[in-house]
């Protein structure tokens, strides 16, 4: 039996465990990346491992997200960043450089490379062939110190692509089909593997917008073969000599199979609140808007940037719209500026941005109240945009720039003249001199980490209990995100280092009184329905509500990266085992989570005592002896110091 590309790239890393669906595998991990919202905290808990220099092949900091700089703290993280990538053999990629999935695929993605990064965004690089995955930053840290990254063998879904994408439709068209197929939640515990005719006539950024927002499926990753598309990508980008060939063998065998018709695909938009929202344009039909956002790691390359330039060209943003526009690298940006496309937007009315993340995490462009915002983005929670009663709509760069000019969501198929080719360049414009190269191993000494008054220290779990006798603190219900559990935006992401200041902020929009409770009576439990925890990688999404003395989750089922989070800070995630027991419990109920401590270590079921309902529940736990020992010891970072 043959292999998919998904198996060939866990074969060659594995380095713990069997390829045995829904256990636990331990890979190699080649490369890393960070960025600075999730970098902070990475890097404090990469210096509490007291380690030298990092062992990856290379690992980069990338500085995209917090760059609104109206208060000392974000420079400060930032400069903190700087100092420990110097010092420890990390390369810098400097704010203004661009967003961190962009400028790895364009300068340092190798296909049949493994690739970490504390961002849940990181498997832009499957459009490039790798196996890039999104992690909580304590197991970056990990992995930066040549350490292990432990998952659940995925199973394989095999998107199989035929035709070919028509005028105006667009790689952002191809993901939301998959999102209205598989929801929110159907890539749970899969890695979606893209194979078929169609592929070829697909770009490596056209891809990289596909394998980007497959982390809105709930996926481990996304991967695309390897191919003379991918190696003509990589020559442009000077770097021919860093592709491999990497397909799936003919008899290789797949979980599922669901096959897409590029041919048949039309303009597609998410509708709010969901990125499995999703709608054809025609069928919502030309609604008012507010503002147009383009950028964002899902749809900032220069190809998606020429087409926007291309609609914009000669037209005027209409006066109810304020249209944004963010190019993804500095390489784009500096293309756009030489090829007189910049001109061309600016020119319409847009209102240029750096290239960094911004909008996309609220860092700035809150729409208007009950504002209608279409971005290119990849999430629209509610609240994410800063405006709580906002409306974001997810749609294509093209749709964005033909509904800017017209006033109202627009399908460009029916505004559009037939698009003209839009080819990628033979060379992309190469010069990396905002990334800086780390100081030798010899002259690492010299180097002094600098530590701004923002940086508190990371709050550690405690020992396990026998039995943990609390109350339900909160109940929420499905796709709990973790813009819910810690929201970001231009007020709070300032504080990412600082877990004391951001604990005010924990549930604010499910439980106004969420931090304060806990304050008050000590933590308790949360319970939760399906997908808990879907969303960002941040790690301050377990770390507050540790901090806050929550000590268990009990839902009906968690997203990856968050359970992994969960685990890593000594918080017990447990999922019921009769689902409709989520439906008996309520909040401030008094209870028991008897002899957990044991059933645990024993493999048993864990028994859940409501003592104000006078009833009991069945959970489970399903932890492999690696997750046990981080309960039992309060955390990774406990348990790693008990084992000096
Ligand atoms: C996001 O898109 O939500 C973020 C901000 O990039 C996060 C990381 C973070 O919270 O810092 C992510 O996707 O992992
Ligand atoms: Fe940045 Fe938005 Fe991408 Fe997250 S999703 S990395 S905030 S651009």
């Amino acid at each position: 039996m043959g292999y998919t590309i998904a198996e060939k790239l866990i074969k060659s890393h594995l380095v713990s465990g069997e390829m045995k669906k829904g256990t636990e595998i331990g890979l190699k991990i080649d490369q890393t990346l960070t960025q600075d919202a999730t970098g902070t905290m990475a890097y404090l808990q990469f210096e509490a491992m007291g380690i030298d220099r990092v062992k990856t092949e290379l690992s980069v900091a990338y500085i995209d997200h917090n760059t609104l700089q109206n208060g000392f703290e974000n420079a400060d993280d930032h400069r903190f960043i700087q100092t420990v990538a110097k010092k420890r053999g990390i390369r810098f990629s400097r704010p203004g450089n661009g967003i961190c999935h962009q400028v790895h695929l364009e300068r340092f993605g190798k296909p049949g490379k493994t690739l970490l990064g504390s961002d849940s965004h990181t498997p832009t690089g499957g459009g490039i062939g790798m196996l890039a995955m999104g992690a909580g930053g304590l197991d970056v840290a990990v992995a930066m110190g040549g350490g292990t990254y432990y998952t659940t063998m995925p199973e394989i879904v095999k998107i199989n692509l035929t035709g070919k994408l028509t005028s105006w439709v667009s790689a952002k068209d191809v993901i939301l089909k998959v999102l209205e197929i598989l929801t929110v939640k159907g890539g749970v515990g899969k890695i979606i593997e893209y194979g078929g005719e169609g592929v070829k006539t697909l770009s490596v950024p056209e891809r990289a917008t596909i394998t980007n927002m497959g982390a809105e499926l709930g996926a481990t990753t996304s991967v695309f073969p390897s191919d003379e598309i991918t190696k003509a990508f990589l020559k442009a980008q000077n770097r021919e000599e860093d592709w491999t060939e990497l397909k799936a063998d003919e008899d290789a065998v797949y979980d599922k199979v669901i096959d897409i018709n590029l041919s048949e695909l039309v303009p597609l938009a998410a509708m709010p609140h969901m990125p499995d929202n999703v709608k054809p344009v025609d069928e919502i039909g030309n609604i008012s808007i507010d503002q147009v956002c383009i950028g964002s790691c899902t749809n900032s390359s220069l190809y998606d940037m020429m087409k926007v330039a291309y609609i914009l060209k000669g037209k005027k943003v209409a006066p109810n719209v304020s249209l944004s526009i963010a190019p993804g690298s500095k390489q784009v940006l500096t293309m756009l500026a030489e090829n007189g496309a910049l001109a061309d937007m600016i020119d319409a009315g847009a209102r240029i941005l750096e290239s960094a993340c911004g909008p996309c995490i609220g860092m700035g462009q809150s729409p208007n109240s009950k504002g209608i915002s279409l971005r290119t983005f990849n999430r629209n929670f509610e609240g994410r945009s800063g405006t709580a009663d906002a409306g974001i709509y997810l749609v294509s760069p093209e749709v964005a720039a033909i509904s800017a000019v017209k006033g109202v969501l627009s399908n460009p198929v029916k505004e559009l003249e037939a698009m003209p080719e839009f080819k990628l360049p033979e060379k992309f414009l190469i010069n990396d001199n905002m990334i800086e190269i780390p100081a030798s191993k010899e002259d690492a000494d010299t180097v002094n980490i600098v530590y701004g008054p923002n940086i508190k220290s990371v709050p550690l779990g405690k020992a396990l209990e026998e039995s943990i006798s609390t109350q339900v603190i909160l109940k929420v219900g499905d796709n709990i995100t973790t813009d819910h559990i810690m929201p970001a935006g231009a007020k709070i992401l300032p504080y990412r280092s600082n877990i004391p200041h951001l604990s005010q902020f924990c549930f604010k929009q499910c439980d106004e009184n969420f931090s304060e409770n806990c304050k008050k009576m000590g933590g308790g439990i949360i319970v939760g329905g399906q997908n808990y925890g879907q969303g960002s990688s941040r790690e301050h999404a377990a770390l507050v509500p540790l901090y806050l003395g929550v000590k268990a989750v009990v839902a009906k089922s968690f997203a990856r990266i968050h359970k992994g989070n969960l685990i890593n800070s000594g918080i017990i995630p447990l999922t019921f085992i009769n689902p409709d027991d989520y439906g008996k419990i309520d909040k401030y109920d008094k209870v028991i989570l008897k002899n957990i401590k044991s059933s645990i270590l024993n493999d048993e079921d864990i028994t859940l005592v409501n003592e104000t309902k006078g009833e009991e529940y069945k959970l489970a736990g399903g932890f492999t002896e690696r997750q046990k020992n981080m309960l039992i010891f309060g955390g990774l970072l406990n348990y790693t110091g008990s084992q000096k």
